[in-house]
């Protein structure tokens, strides 16, 4: 189309551009292709880190500020083709959080909502609206939109921890509030366990009519409980050709996700499982519980173990592999597509 024009249009055309450029005007025919793609191309990269190699910096983090000068003390996992904007997929932040013994992170809270899976150590806790729950490896903790939270670790174990927060989704939005509480921790208002007692039982108070969106008022999901599920979900049902046995985590009020901006997953890799490939439109991280094996796509692998954290972005297809047996777990933007009916996935054969 371009090339059948006129001699001297071309040269035309680039000085229109750029006098209309002058009242921030630009032609839409250049870009057309990019805007309304034939399919998603996510200018995201697959990216992994070993957990071992990051460890050592985050421990060194520990030694050049303490969590409550640092607010948070975290290594953010930022996507190589987005340097700079904090983000590992575009709607998605991922990062580690250390704690050392006796450290507070303090009480805050914000519209973003954040995921945590604990990864290391014993001891800690975090609070969510009065209520402390101990973290304990592969423990999967939500901190809901506006919810008061602090971390602290009365213990004697560095405990490092993978955030997930909704931050460039919110950002894009243009909806970020955040406030600090006056004291360091929130005054403690419920006995540990509350949440899990009253909604975690296949029970909730009798009144109790969950708001129409929302987050699960259950906030930890322990993995004792998670680990015992997939046990016993492995031993009977058939095994998916693409997801192993995969199961997403509830909101057990409502059957959303846990977070109405974030979906989570776990999902068991049986011994020599070899999955076949897979793409959906939500961009996912992930991040292995266990065992080993290997997400491949058709330009990229990576050979994950224990505590290693991986991402896939939007429509590229993958294909996860274990030889001996693994857990993975992963979260990502699925229900915000799934709510403007946006979601797509194909299972390749
Ligand atoms: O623990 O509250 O990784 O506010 C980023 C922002 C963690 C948190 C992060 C946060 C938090």
């Amino acid at each position: 189309m371009l090339s059948s024009a006129p001699g001297n249009t071309q040269s035309e055309r680039q000085a229109f551009y750029a006098r209309i450029g002058a009242s921030h005007l630009t032609p839409l025919w250049e870009v057309l292709h990019s805007l309304v793609p034939q399919s998603p191309r996510s200018p995201c990269a697959t990216v992994g880190w070993h957990y071992d190699e990051v460890r050592p910096y985050l421990m060194e983090a520990g030694r050049l500020i303490g969590a409550k000068e640092a607010e948070r003390r975290v290594l953010i996992f930022e996507n190589p083709a987005l340097r700079g904007h904090s983000c590992l997929t575009q709607t998605l932040y991922a990062g580690l959080q250390l704690l050392l013994p006796g450290e507070v992170a303090p009480s805050h809270r914000h519209t973003q909502s954040a995921l945590r899976l604990v990864l290391e150590g014993e001891g800690a806790y975090t609070a969510v609206d009065g209520e402390r729950t101990v973290m304990r490896p592969g423990d999967f903790i939500i901190t809901p939109s506006m919810t008061w939270h602090d971390h602290g670790n009365p213990g004697d174990q560095p405990v490092v921890w993978l955030d997930g927060l909704d931050i460039p989704l919110l950002r894009f939005l243009d909806a970020g509030f955040a406030e600090k509480y006056p004291d360091d921790t929130h005054p403690v208002t419920r006995p540990e366990g509350d949440a899990n007692a009253r909604f975690g039982g296949n029970l909730a108070p009798m009144d109790y009519t969950p708001p129409r969106v929302g987050a699960s008022p259950i906030f930890n999901y322990p993995y004792a409980q998670t680990r015992e599920t997939l046990t016993k979900v492995s031993r009977g049902a058939s095994v998916d050709p693409h997801h192993g046995h995969g199961l997403r985590f509830l909101n057990p009020t409502t059957g959303a996700a846990p977070i109405p901006t974030i979906g989570a997953c776990v999902q068991l890799l049986p011994p020599g499982f070899k999955g076949r490939p897979y793409r959906a439109t939500d961009s996912r991280i992930f991040c292995c519980l266990e065992g080993e094996g290997r997400i491949d796509t058709d330009d990229w692998s990576f050979e994950f173990a224990a505590r290693d954290v991986f991402t896939v972005p939007s429509w590229i297809a993958h294909r996860l592999s274990s030889p001996s047996e693994a857990v993975v777990f992963s979260f990502s933007e699925r229900p915000v597509q799934q709510a403007l009916g946006l979601w797509r996935e194909e299972r390749i054969a």
